[in-house]
């Protein structure tokens, strides 16, 4: 016989069993009220980086750094939920603003930053919860503390949840790129980073839910794109953006849906001021996204088209998805410097023209 049993209750017992057994117990009367697979039994509890990867945040690791760098900070950051991904797991937005906590308005001039629109970059989650960590533990240095005091800041570390829990769960990484929407084929994801309604789904994306770079049924068809929609709409305050994702040691601005330069020429020079000054930094390549290739549906053409937010893409470095723990702290600290030059010209991004 090959049964194990767990628990003994009053009228149930609960334990392992070989699939064959299922029929002799139903034989003998047993009604079984609940199964699962060892596999997905063993997958509940898996769910994390594997051991090498581990100063990697998991979900439930971002949820709790965010939770105590809001706690210890109270004066200055206050965390809240800007939505509710596919799976229902909120995403995490910790405000950074000395004023004004939560989801109360603000005048002040407005940055975001946003990690992980693709589940296998977990490298941007890093970057994002390190410019938290960082701006909180320097919040009595001069600069920063002009920034905290006179911007309203927001870090969006883990947009696209689910699918970075997913790509991890089994302990050996799926290289899974979209969020976990079950689409109507039944394959997995759409990808966010095509689902911004900005000539949706016109280059560079595909309306095959099979595909990588599937743009989903319509423009914001997903709970997390439709989350930063919704945020930025009632954020008219929010004047730069950045969205991290990795890897190719670049620093992108619009256009990404068009092989064409900006056709606003001031605010293409912005652009190029603002990139020069974060590659300072990063030592990054800085360039028109659409010289990569080009995607329509992204994040930081429709920010620009819809909102006029200075929007910038960083293709963190280290020449792979999972690029180990070593890349860390270089990535952080250097990027963090980026992310602070971006705060110093928040306040009026045109002033580097002048
Ligand atoms: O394709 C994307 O969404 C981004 N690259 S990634 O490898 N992280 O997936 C690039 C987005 C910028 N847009 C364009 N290059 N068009
Ligand atoms: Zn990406």
């Amino acid at each position: 016989m090959r049964r194990d049993i767990v628990e003994i209750k009053a009228k149930s017992v609960s334990g392992f069993v070989h699939k064959a057994e299922l029929a002799v117990l139903a034989e003998k009367g047993y009604v079984v009220e609940a199964k699962m697979t060892i596999y997905d039994y063993a997958l509940q509890y898996l769910k994390d980086f594997p051991p090498a990867d581990a100063a990697y945040h998991n979900y439930k690791e971002t949820t709790e750094l965010l939770n105590t760098l809001a706690a210890n900070n109270p004066e200055t950051a206050s965390l809240f939920s800007a939505g509710k991904t596919v799976e229902g797991r909120d995403i995490w937005c910790l405000r950074l603003n000395t004023t004004e906590k939560g989801g109360k308005p603000s005048s002040k001039p407005g940055a975001l930053y946003i990690g992980n629109h693709h589940a296998r970059e977990h490298l941007s989650n890093e970057v994002a919860l390190g410019l938290a960590a960082y701006l909180l533990e320097h919040k009595n240095d001069a600069d920063i503390k002009k920034y905290l005091q006179t911007l309203d800041i927001y870090i969006i570390p883990m947009l696209n949840a689910d699918g970075a829990e997913y790509d991890i769960k089994t302990g050996k990484y799926r290289w899974h790129r979209k969020n976990t929407r079950i689409n109507a084929d039944k394959t997995i994801g759409v990808d966010l980073n095509r689902n911004y309604d900005m000539r949706w789904c016109t280059a560079g994306a595909s309306h095959s839910p099979y595909s990588d770079t599937y743009c989903g049924t319509a423009p914001f068809s997903e709970p997390e794109t439709l989350a930063v929609k919704k945020f930025i709409e009632a954020r008219k305050n929010i004047k730069t953006l950045m969205s991290y994702h990795s890897y190719s040691d670049l620093l992108l601005y619009p256009w990404a849906g068009l092989d064409t330069p900006l056709e606003n020429e001031k605010d293409r020079k912005v652009f190029e001021k603002l990139a020069k000054g974060m590659v300072a930094f990063t030592g990054y390549k800085p360039e028109q996204a659409s010289d990569l290739y080009v995607a329509t549906g992204d994040t930081t053409d429709w920010a620009y088209a819809t909102a006029g937010i200075f929007a910038f893409t960083t293709e963190l470095e280290g020449g792979g998805f999972y690029p180990g723990t070593g890349i860390i702290a270089r990535a952080v600290t250097n990027n963090v410097k980026a992310a602070v030059y971006l705060l110093s010209v928040t306040d009026d991004p045109y002033k580097v023209l002048r």
